[in-house]
């Protein structure tokens, strides 16, 4: 039986990647930190096979111990300050967790295995916001980076560092640079939940309107389900690499606007959308859009949930947790 070890297992792809994992017959550890983090319930509930182990990515020995207790084959590293817009107003915290984090878990991890670190596989959670201010279109794995926020500078430490780890010391660690993903597990501070859940309580009379930043930026939106299997799969490669995951195509704020209301039968959303100047960003990156055809060839990956598939998953679920809430 494999053994794994999961940072971030309180977040949207910690909870997808443990339930593949359990599926695969792992035995699957989830760091969580604080002295009573609420997310618990929420692991507990929905992945109850995993086995949790305190410990935080700013904390090294706590880092050490619970790779001492997991004793993993497979280290996925999805721990981070995660919401580029936060990462503005907190840039030291963000470069400590988001960027010296993956310092701290890879010297853990050489620290823990010895001349055996090879064995230990490692993930590392990479982000297209690394490409920031676009310098190719599509992005791939050899665009030249160029982040926009403190969020993006410090994914860009982390890519390296692990980059660095595999070089330097021979580890089995590989930087999965994931273009946006989303669930009806998504927190609500990112645009897609934000909308899917005010477009259901629009519909269902609980609120007049929804205020956004900017609606003209362009992502590349897949399924949180399809990425953590993409995790996977580089982990069981011979040897490690980077790989872009994206779905090939690019979707604006307003075409997820478009969609969304549509599918509650709004067509004209104009007068329930206002902006606030709140929500810009100081830096914003307009263009995302990724080639995964390395992830394709090597991987074997696709993609197999749409961006309007998704949009609706998400805005069907929110309307069946507002009844569920309101019971309306
Ligand atoms: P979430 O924001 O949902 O989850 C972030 C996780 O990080 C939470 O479990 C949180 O735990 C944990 N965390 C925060 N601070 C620390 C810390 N100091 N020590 C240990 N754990 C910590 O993110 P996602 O699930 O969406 O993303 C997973 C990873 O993938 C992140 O690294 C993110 O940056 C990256 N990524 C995400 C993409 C996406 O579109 N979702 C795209 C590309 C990369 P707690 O409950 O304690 O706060
Ligand atoms: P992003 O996701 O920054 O791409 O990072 P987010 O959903 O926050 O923003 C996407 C785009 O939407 C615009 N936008 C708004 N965003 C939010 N959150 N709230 C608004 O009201 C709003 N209005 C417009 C933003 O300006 C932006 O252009 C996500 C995170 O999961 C990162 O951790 C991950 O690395 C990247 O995706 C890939």
């Amino acid at each position: 039986m494999k053994r794994a070890l999961i940072t971030g297992v309180t977040g949207q792809d910690g909870l997808y990647l443990s339930e593949l994992l359990l599926s695969k017959g792992y035995e699957v550890y989830g760091l969580i930190r604080g002295q009573n983090n609420p997310k618990i319930d929420l692991v507990r509930r929905i992945v109850p096979g995993v086995k949790l182990v305190t410990g935080d990515l700013t904390d090294l020995s706590s880092l050490l111990r619970a790779l001492n207790v997991a004793r993993p084959d497979e280290v996925y590293n999805l721990g981070a300050i995660s919401f580029v817009a936060y990462s503005w107003e907190n840039a030291h915290l963000t470069a400590d967790v988001t960027g010296k984090g993956v310092l701290n878990i890879l010297e853990a991890i050489r620290l823990y295995a010895g001349e055996d670190a090879d064995k230990v596989r490692f993930y590392q959670a990479s982000s297209s916001e690394m490409f920031g201010k676009v310098q190719d279109v599509p992005q791939r794995e050899s665009t030249l980076l160029w982040p926009r926020s403190p969020y993006g500078v410090a994914k860009v430490f982390g890519h390296y560092m692990t980059i660095n780890y595999r070089e330097s010391y021979g580890m089995h660690a590989s930087s999965g640079i994931l273009f946006n993903h989303e669930s009806p597990r998504r927190g609500p501070e990112f645009v897609t939940r934000k909308v899917s859940q005010a477009v259901a309580r629009i519909k269902l009379g609980l609120q007049d309107d929804i205020t956004l930043g900017n609606l003209d930026a362009k992502r590349d939106w897949g399924f949180a389900g399809d990425y953590v299997d993409a995790m996977w799969r580089m982990l069981q490669q011979d040897e490690a690499d980077d790989y872009v995951v994206a779905t090939g195509e690019t979707h604006s704020i307003r075409e997820l606007l478009d969609v969304a209301f549509r599918h509650v039968g709004i067509d004209d959303w104009e007068p329930l959308v206002k902006q606030d100047p709140r929500f810009m960003r100081p830096a914003e990156v307009d263009l995302l859009i990724g080639d995964p055809s390395k992830a394709a060839d090597k991987l074997g990956w696709k993609p197999k949930v749409g961006f309007e598939q998704l949009v609706t998953m998400m805005v069907d679920h929110d309307l069946a947790e507002q009844r569920a809430t309101t019971g309306l």
